[in-house]
């Protein structure tokens, strides 16, 4: 009887094998190549995610390590961005946080202006419009993703995080999803756009608000197609399950805005997320938008707030922050105070160690969603405000 040997060549070529520019080349949990085609440079995005972006401009460092019998070659690069590391992010992960954040879309991206900022002094990027449910899936089945992949290339090869925003909200919400009055078809258009929306660009989302605004103004339901379609909370179930099956690295967080004051939203939201974790329900983080106004009574208690949104045993964000003016004009002494509340929020969330980040909703005022009341932290011609150095004292505090 013949023997048949079997030979097993462990090639070089198996493991060196070179990953295209743009695609994923290292993060936990990734078996594929670990280096890049020439010209471009595997660059870490985050735990997860390392991706193969444009070598040039950037710094590159190869190193060469023995993995069992494999020689591997792993090349990172630093954009200029990365490298500068004098902004606000820079500075925050200089003390332990994850990251400091802007909202931005497409539109910035041709201004120089907006891109520098975005370069210097962020480490993660929100889509402000580009992820919501009317621009990926205005019809249903029919999706378009052009605005938020822009995002997400621009975010990623700038070595930028993002924060996915967002799968399931009452607002910015198509017809077609209102109009839906049973159960089983919502449960299985929210399952196949939470699929679809977050599968596109699974692995590369630092924390997807999985859910928006869910809570009433008052406490209790939000009244919506989802609320009245369930009669109960369990569409989060939904949307939260399939947000995990679609990118299982994703921190999945509930979000939702005034928060940040003490009362029975806070509340209800408290034990809404409460309630999901004892159902089994993967919940990772909480993001307080807190869009707030100078002098608000809700600042001097900020830190309370989050020490209570830190009870849940989530992750805590600060994800849309801005404070407006409380009119269109500004005065020294009201710069003077928002920037001393910067500071108070920042503050806050620096003393509470279950915060791993603030994302600011807009980078100069007059791209601001709150139109003239001044509430960001550069100007109307990017210059910085008192606000960013209130914001800076507060990450030093
Ligand atoms: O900043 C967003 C603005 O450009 C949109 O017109 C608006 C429409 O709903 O949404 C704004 O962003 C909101 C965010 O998605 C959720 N929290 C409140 C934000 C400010 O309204």
């Amino acid at each position: 009887m013949k023997s048949t040997t079997l030979l097993i060549i462990t090639s070089p070529f198996l493991v060196s094998a070179q990953q295209s520019l743009w695609g994923q080349c290292g993060g936990i949990g990734w078996t594929g190549p670990t280096s890049c085609v020439s010209g471009a440079a595997c660059t870490t995005q985050n735990a997860y995610y390392a991706q193969c972006v444009s070598a040039a401009g950037g710094q590159t460092t190869t190193r060469v390590s023995t993995t069992g019998q494999a020689q591997v070659t792993t090349t990172r690069t630093t954009t200029g961005a990365q490298a500068s590391g004098s902004g606000l992010d820079a500075k925050i992960k200089s003390k332990g946080k994850k990251y400091v954040g802007f909202a931005t879309d497409q539109g910035d991206f041709s201004k120089s202006t907006d891109v520098n900022i975005l370069r210097t002094e962020s480490g993660c990027l929100t889509p402000e419009n580009s992820m919501k449910w009317d621009a990926t899936e205005p019809s249903q089945g029919s999706f378009n993703f052009a605005a938020a992949d822009a995002l997400v290339n621009f975010a990623t090869s700038n070595g930028k995080m993002i924060r996915g925003h967002n799968l399931l909200w009452h607002n910015q919400l198509p017809q077609w999803v209102k109009n839906i009055n049973n159960k089983a078809t919502l449960t299985s258009v929210i399952q196949n756009h939470a699929a679809t929306v977050a599968g596109r660009y699974k692995g590369k989302i630092y924390a997807w608000d999985v859910a928006n605004e869910v809570v009433a103004d008052g406490g209790g339901m939000r009244s919506s197609v989802f609320s009245q379609v369930f009669g109960d909370w369990t569409f989060l179930d939904v949307v939260f399950k399939a947000a995990k099956a679609a990118d299982p690295n994703a921190k999945l967080c509930l979000n939702d805005y005034n928060i940040n004051f003490s009362g029975a939203k806070l509340n209800t939201f408290v034990q809404v997320v409460k309630d999901l974790k004892s159902r089994g329900v993967p919940i990772d983080c909480v993001g307080t938008q807190t869009h707030t106004s100078v002098g608000g009574s809700d600042i001097p208690n900020f830190k309370n707030t989050l020490t209570t949104l830190a009870g849940t045993g989530c992750e805590v964000q600060i994800t849309e922050l801005d404070i407006a003016m409380p009119s269109t004009s500004t005065t020294s002494a009201l710069l003077a105070q928002q920037s001393s509340d910067y500071k108070t929020i920042v503050s806050a969330c620096m003393g509470t160690s279950a915060c791993a980040g603030i994302t600011v909703w807009g980078i100069g005022d007059s791209e601001s969603w709150i139109t003239g009341k001044h509430p960001l932290l550069f100007d109307d011609s990017y210059a910085k405000k008192p606000a960013y150095q209130g914001f800076l004292d507060g990450i030093n505090s």
